[in-house]
């Protein structure tokens, strides 16, 4: 595993080598015949095509990501998330270990996309030389051309992540190879490498480090549990995570590996299942798969000793998670909109008991902490209206996580975001550490109500992935929540709103750029008729609400549908679906649910 931090300034960094960047471009250049695309874009998140068709774009993204370490760490991740096998993929993490911004993104497109070489190579050298990389061969006087490399279990993720590597080092840049890495984690390096990080988190560069953040701060949140929460054995005494056959499992076998190692006692058994190779990655199994199936993945290894009372499925790079029930053989999922629901009234809560226990003036001198939860148009209009009617301040974004994790950060002092798939996070801003040092005098040293609730907020920056969405953060965030408040996975799903039925189906489309959408994509501009007929088939419904936008990871176009009843909420998918398969070019079979 990775150790960066053993990076002396001594070591050299590998001369810039120019003609080696053209060789590689040479050799893995473009093959016109079989090319599937004219134009590659950055998508919801990255490139992510077949992998047949990867080779030129990662190799090119590897030499990108060389030009923007010029400014800050940069890392390079292999994987096509919750995609089959057959597929995968290449996304940037930037200097503050979240997505990288519109400048570096356009960048990047015009690096993979520039077919004559000499022009691209003139553009490169062209880069270098104003940065002055060109002329250094030591770390102590380039530190910031550094990449980060880690890449998920695919099988061809291991040459692809050599490309990438061969690329940056023939820029002169030095390499540091996370190996078999969750994305999250990936984000995390870079962003502790960078020192992007408030006072109250310590860095912890490597693999290691992350586990030993996520265990001590997991425990330190257990042990703020109050004697009046109601008894432990009401709680299940078992968490069986499904991992996808993905990345997840190895490291998520590591937490539960150190937080036995602790001897701390925590109650909680947790059981890591669906290793890779155990099944095909994603298939049948992950959260993409439970959340738009609606039904308990496979469990690849047996499930005669498996508890599936509380389990959770994470997707193949384990930066999304979403939570599941079976008893009596009923399905209960919680997916992302009810994880940020049961985390924003967690933080409210905390944020109340420290104000209430203030005396009025101290109060008023805290600084004001504004808490948030941003969505997006997949999320249940019953969360949007639970969080409404709690006046709760939401936001509502374009799908994809640079547009969610932007909105939180952009808008709130406590920014929730989670995507209904279960991507998501919690970011706190500069306000919310001036809150906690502020709050330190404020609340009186006799109400110990008050002081749990300010020692969990002190910890959670360290739990909650400040980087990007992460599953095993979110895991233990959540457990650690229903322990805390002695809540079930049952009491979890009744306590808060009831789903509206949904339905979400795929449509194969000619061309789905035909489709464009307002900003935040729940309405449909263009083709021009698509709207006024969904417009009817809603009012058709009681509760009813679609929508339909192009798909930024498959060459599909989705649709989602919500109505009073599952019956209604199925009709109106078909009929959505209809109306693009009609009106926007769809291509092969017709659809049917049945299919879907
Ligand atoms: P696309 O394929 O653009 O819908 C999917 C998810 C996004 C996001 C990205 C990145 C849905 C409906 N869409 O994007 O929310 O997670 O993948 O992985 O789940
Ligand atoms: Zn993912």
């Amino acid at each position: 595993m990775s150790d960066f931090s053993s990076l002396a300034p001594t070591v050299r960094k590998p001369a810039l080598n120019l003609a080696e960047a053209m060789r590689l471009l040479i050799k893995y250049d473009y093959n016109e015949a079989h090319r599937h695309k004219s134009h590659y874009s950055y998508g919801t998140a990255g490139f992510r095509y077949l992998a047949t068709e990867m080779c030129p774009i990662v190799l090119r993204v590897g030499l990108a990501a060389a030009v923007l370490s010029i400014h800050c760490q940069v890392g390079v991740m292999i994987t096509a998330s919750h995609n089959t096998a057959e597929y995968n993929g290449v996304k940037l993490a930037g200097a503050d270990g979240g997505m990288i911004d519109s400048a570096f993104e356009e960048l990047v497109v015009y690096v993979v996309n520039e077919r004559n070489l000499e022009k691209l190579m003139q553009f490169l050298r062209e880069k270098l030389q104003f940065s002055g990389i060109e002329r250094s061969t030591d770390v102590a006087t380039a530190l910031a051309s550094i990449v980060h490399i880690g890449r998920d279990t695919r099988e061809h993720s291991v040459s692809l992540s050599c490309l990438v590597c061969k690329a940056a080092v023939a820029m002169g840049c030095c390499v540091v190879d996370h190996g078999v890495v969750t994305t999250p984690m990936l984000h995390h390096a870079v962003k502790h490498a960078n020192g992007m990080l408030p006072l109250i988190i310590p860095p912890r560069f490597n693999t290691a480090g992350y586990y030993d953040l996520l265990v001590h701060s997991y425990i330190a949140l257990l042990a703020t549990k109050e004697d009046t929460t109601p008894p432990q054995q009401l709680l299940e005494p078992v968490l069986t995570v499904d991992c996808a056959c993905g990345v997840g499992y190895p490291h998520l076998k590591a937490l539960i590996e150190r937080l036995e190692q602790t001897g701390l006692g925590n109650k909680r058994k947790i059981v890591a299942t669906n290793a890779p190779g155990s099944g095909p990655l994603n298939d049948a199994c992950g959260s993409e798969f439970v959340q738009k199936e609606l039904m308990v993945c496979k469990w690849y290894e047996g499930n005669d000793d498996l508890n599936q009372e509380y389990c959770a499925s994470l997707d193949g790079d384990a930066d999304r998670i979403v939570f599941f029930s079976t008893v009596n053989n009923k399905f209960t999922l919680l997916d992302g909109d009810k994880i940020s629901v049961l985390i924003g009234n967690f933080l409210q809560d905390q944020l109340n008991a420290i104000l209430q226990a203030c005396d009025a003036a101290a109060a008023a001198a805290l600084p004001v902490v504004k808490l948030g939860v941003v969505q997006t148009a997949y999320a249940n209009g019953a969360s949007t209206g639970y969080l409404q009617a709690k006046e709760v301040l939401t936001c509502i974004t374009k799908t994809g996580v640079k547009h969610v994790h932007a909105a939180a950060h952009d808008h709130f002092d406590i920014g929730v975001y989670f995507e209904a798939n279960g991507h998501g996070t919690v970011l706190f801003g500069d306000r919310y550490y001036d809150f906690l040092f502020a709050a330190v005098k404020a609340v009186p040293s006799n109400n110990k109500h008050a002081l749990l609730a300010l020692q969990r907020l002190r910890v959670l920056p360290s739990l909650v992935n400040q980087a990007v969405g992460d599953a095993l953060s979110d895991l233990l965030l959540v457990d650690a929540i229903l322990q805390l408040q002695g809540w079930s996975i049952g009491h979890w799903a009744q306590a808060l709103y009831q789903d509206l039925p949904s339905r979400q189906v795929k449509v194969k489309v000619a061309d789905r750029t035909v489709i464009v959408t307002n900003d935040n994509e729940t309405e449909c501009y263009a083709p021009a008729t698509v709207q006024a007929e969904l417009n009817r088939a809603v009012a058709d419904r009681e509760k009813g609400r679609a929508f339909v936008r192009p798909s930024g990871t498959e060459d599909v176009v989705r649709i989602y549908a919500e109505a009073a009843t599952p019956q209604q909420a199925d009709a109106l998918a078909a009929k959505a679906a209809e109306i693009v398969f009609r009106l926007c070019g769809g291509v092969e079979e017709a659809p049917s649910l049945s299919r879907m």
